[in-house]
């Protein structure tokens, strides 16, 4: 696959390489080594895109320890790159800026395929992988090209946060690319990537999430409102998600005129990435992998909290819980 790429890119004059929207260290990662390696071996200078914030600490953390360029998407005159590449999501996906009438001339992801993918001369989407990281660190063992070690310690942080962490289950293939970039990988990098300093906002988000929570069941549910960054909807997903007895939390907040939700599932007995998709038929975008997914919903015709409430009903209905009584933590 990655000589079918590199053969496409070669008579290129300029790269771009998107990123999905709040990017999370998988997409960060694999955009960012596949920057590199399009420069080791072609020579090309290549610029990466994002939409939204990097709002995760670690994930700033990453970014600035293995210095990794980004810039917003809407600051850059895209019509100057000729050549477009997504990683880690797919147009139409709801998690990605789509550029209008450019569709990109190459994807390369693990999620479902989807059907405007099939636009794109290239395509690498192998949807049983854990990571996209992964499938850019074997075009690394294929081509046999050394990571250097901010790329291999972003890689690194990429293939587990999204496999071993609260992802989907991770193949054998996750844990080759995992070994083969380990040498490579800067332990006091990786260290201040995975505790970074937290800012204050963090901890005031965490004490509102714990008031705002309700237990159904099994579930816990949490309206955070207002928040300052998807991000950080997934974050307090993931810390209640510890609570004993707790087998599934679902989070929701807003920002501007966008309904985001987190679903957690302490199993992968849910597949959580059908319910997230299910949850929001005809009014917004959900996905992800089987212990892990989110979504969001436009707010247009309807209001916040009756986006909240539907999406609600139908998470209980989709959970099978009967007993839908409320109680505090
Ligand atoms: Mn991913």
């Amino acid at each position: 696959m990655i000589n079918k790429l590199l053969e496409a890119v070669k008579s290129k004059r300029k790269v771009l390489i998107q990123t999905h929207n709040n990017p999370d260290p998988d997409t960060i990662a694999a955009a960012f080594a596949l920057k590199n390696l399009l420069n080791v071996t072609l020579k090309k200078r290549v610029t990466i895109a994002y939409m939204g914030i990097i709002g995760r600490a670690e994930n700033r953390e990453m970014v600035k320890l293995c210095k990794i360029d980004m810039h917003l998407m809407s600051k850059l005159n895209v019509a100057r790159y000729d050549y477009l590449i997504v990683v880690d999501t797919q147009p139409g996906a709801g998690n990605v800026y789509d550029v209008k009438e450019r569709r990109p001339d190459a994807i390369i992801d693990h999620h479902n395929i989807r059907a405007a993918s099939s636009c794109s001369a290239f395509q690498d989407i192998r949807v049983h992988y854990g990571s996209t990281s992964t499938i850019v660190a074997e075009y690394y063992k294929t081509l046999n090209i050394i990571p250097d070690t901010n790329t291999a310690t972003a890689l690194y942080y990429g293939i587990k946060t999204d496999t071993f962490g609260t992802g989907r289950g991770n193949t054998q293939a996750d844990m080759d690319m995992i070994s083969y970039v380990y040498p490579y990988v800067s332990p006091g990098k990786l260290t201040k990537i995975e505790t970074p300093d937290l800012p204050r906002y963090y901890f005031k988000n965490i004490k509102k999430a714990i008031e705002q929570s309700v237990i159904i069941d099994t579930v816990l549910l949490c309206d955070l409102g207002e928040v300052r960054n998807a991000d950080l909807i997934a974050e307090m997903s993931d810390f209640l998600l510890r609570m004993r007895d707790i087998k599934c939390t679902f989070v929701v907040g807003k920002i501007e005129d966008t309904c985001f939700f987190s679903l957690r599932y302490k199993t992968s007995k849910k597949s959580v990435g059908h319910i997230a998709i299910s949850i929001v038929k005809g009014i917004g975008y959900g996905g992800g992998h089987m212990k892990s997914a989110g979504g969001q919903v436009p707010l247009r015709k309807k209001t916040y909290e009756q986006v909240v409430g539907l999406l609600k009903t139908r998470l209980l209905m989709r959970m099978g819980v009967k007993n839908t009584e409320e109680k505090n933590i």
